[in-house]
């Protein structure tokens, strides 16, 4: 999918923690813009260089926020996908080396992957069956096999008691 320049909204702040030992005081707030509505976030390596990237989610699909290693984000590569997924994760998935996403939306019993090209830019969605309302995704190596996996919360809504 063909990344594009997104409006900005001011959603997530990073704070810098002191550098002192067994200080849980961070010293420096900064805010950063992200696409609008932003819905859930993850952090991990997008791009080949060696700095944290961000993967937010919107109203318009996710974005990507590239870290500076110094505690800045450049401005949202937005990926047009389904709007507002609920929750978000990135890993691995194929092995090539390049941090692939997976996300879903609590309306559909479905998690889409997409491969990542190692520069912010994402393929074809994959659709992956879940249970019902999916609401929390986690990318990591369950059966301790060197390949990534998936978890992923879901559950229902409970229907009113009658009277
Ligand atoms: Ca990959
Ligand atoms: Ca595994």
């Amino acid at each position: 999918m063909r990344p594009f320049a997104l409006g900005s909204s001011i959603a997530f702040a990073v704070l810098l923690a002191r550098a002192a030992v067994a200080d849980l005081s961070f010293v420096t707030r900064t805010d950063f813009p992200t696409g609008p509505g932003p819905t859930a976030m993850t952090v991990g390596r997008v791009n080949e260089d060696r700095f944290a990237d961000l993967v937010v989610t919107d109203d318009h699909g996710f974005s990507v926020l590239f870290g500076s290693g110094r505690g800045t984000f450049s401005t949202p590569l937005a990926v047009r996908g389904q709007p507002r997924p609920d929750c978000v994760a990135v890993g691995d998935f194929d092995g090539d080396g390049r941090l692939d996403v997976a996300w879903a939306s609590g309306i559909e019993p479905q998690v889409r992957v997409q491969r990542g090209d190692g520069m912010g830019g994402f393929g074809t969605p994959q659709h992956l069956r879940t249970g019902p309302h999916p609401y929390t995704i986690w990318a990591i190596d369950v059966n301790n096999d060197r390949h990534t996996d998936l978890i992923v919360g879901h559950g229902t809504i409970a229907s009113p008691e009658a009277p």
